[in-house]
């Protein structure tokens, strides 16, 4: 078993999932807003540092995903990978620079960040990070995704990936698929299938070491604009099809992201494609909206109530926990 392997298998086994923790500092300002907090380094901290030092964290959550700022701060003596180490977590970081106008295409993204990326690694490395995360985004309408963004994507996504092996860390590779659209969950699941296929054969010219990868995909959904949407069952089956065709078998786990989606709904659907996996991965959950929105709502109420907003969180990470083994059921979804 390789070095890489084990680290990607300890963040991932035994109903262990990612809390992605990686929102920018643009977008952790847009949910700091929305519950009427001001953003400020101070505030961006306390909110996640109460996470972090959540009771859920050792038995829920193998990974933890850092946006840059956050992996250079400390809490009193202690910095925050050493406080997330603590828990038992290991420390993720985002390493991609954002996705800006792909040239070529009127409305379609290509992330960036590989210029200067190897020193970078090197960096986080030395900070305690052990995986790392880039996430390629692509929409859904009658022309896209074109073929050039699920090329330049993917191509990205593998030298971005060959780097950071060559580091001695594990790459999560995020194709999100956004909801946003009237599309049926059938187009999705085609256009899905095309980006992941697409990835791994890029991730395979660039000798990316399988077993040592974290695929962080969407569900298969319909578009968010649809109004009578497939139920949690065609979900599930539609994203065990889409994975089962996509992924080669030596990838250890897939964890979600939930993209949108409701923290019930999430919790729900991750539980049935667990009852129903048929397939050799882990599947598990790197969810950021749906593992912190409570906690982070009940946390905007009074930021001094640090023992409330854990509380929040270790119920959600709890019930995340349990649909990562099927054991997830709505009655528990009620908060003691
Ligand atoms: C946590 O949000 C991450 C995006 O941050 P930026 O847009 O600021 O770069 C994002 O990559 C996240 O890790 C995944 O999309 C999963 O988050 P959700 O909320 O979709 O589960």
């Amino acid at each position: 078993m390789s070095e890489l392997n084990k680290i990607a298998l300890k963040i991932i086994t035994g109903g262990k999932g990612i809390l992605a923790a990686d929102e920018s500092t643009g977008t952790m300002t847009k949910r700091l807003e929305a519950v009427k907090v001001n953003s400020n380094e101070e505030n961006r901290l306390n909110f996640r540092k109460a996470l972090f030092t959540s009771e859920s964290m050792k038995k829920c959550i193998g990974g933890v995903i850092l946006y840059d700022e956050t992996i250079k701060q400390s809490s009193g003596s202690k910095t925050i990978p050493e406080l997330i180490t603590e828990s038992g977590a290991i420390v993720g970081i985002k390493v991609d620079t954002g996705a800006k106008s792909l040239a070529g295409s009127n409305d379609e993204k290509i992330t960036e960040g590989l210029d200067g990326l190897r020193e970078r690694l090197k960096e986080y490395y030395k900070l305690g990070a052990r995986f790392t995360k880039w996430r390629g985004v692509y929409s859904i309408s009658d022309k896209y995704p074109s073929k050039l963004s699920i090329h330049s994507n993917a191509h990205a996504l593998a030298r971005y990936a060959a780097l950071v092996q060559e580091c001695g860390m594990v790459p999560i590779v995020e194709p999100e698929v956004l909801m946003d659209g009237n599309h049926s969950a059938r187009v999705c699941y085609e256009k899905t299938s095309e980006v992941i296929k697409k990835c791994f054969e890029e991730l395979i010219i660039s000798k990316i070491d399988l077993t040592g990868v974290i695929l962080k995909p969407n569900m298969i959904l319909d578009g968010s604009g649809v109004t009578q949407k497939i139920d949690g069952e065609q979900v599930a089956q539609l994203t065990l099809k889409c994975l089962k065709e996509s992924v080669p078998e030596e990838v250890p786990g897939i964890a979600f992201l939930s993209g949108g989606q409701g923290e019930i709904e999430a919790t729900e659907n991750l539980n049935l494609i667990n009852k129903s996996n048929n397939t050799k991965f882990i599947m598990t959950y790197s969810y950021g909206r749906a593992l912190q929105q409570s906690a982070l709502k009940y946390w905007a109420k009074d930021i001094n109530d640090i023992s409330g907003t854990q509380k929040t969180f270790n119920h959600r990470a709890n019930l995340c926990s349990l649909a990562a083994q099927g054991k997830w059921s709505k009655d528990l979804e009620i908060q003691s």
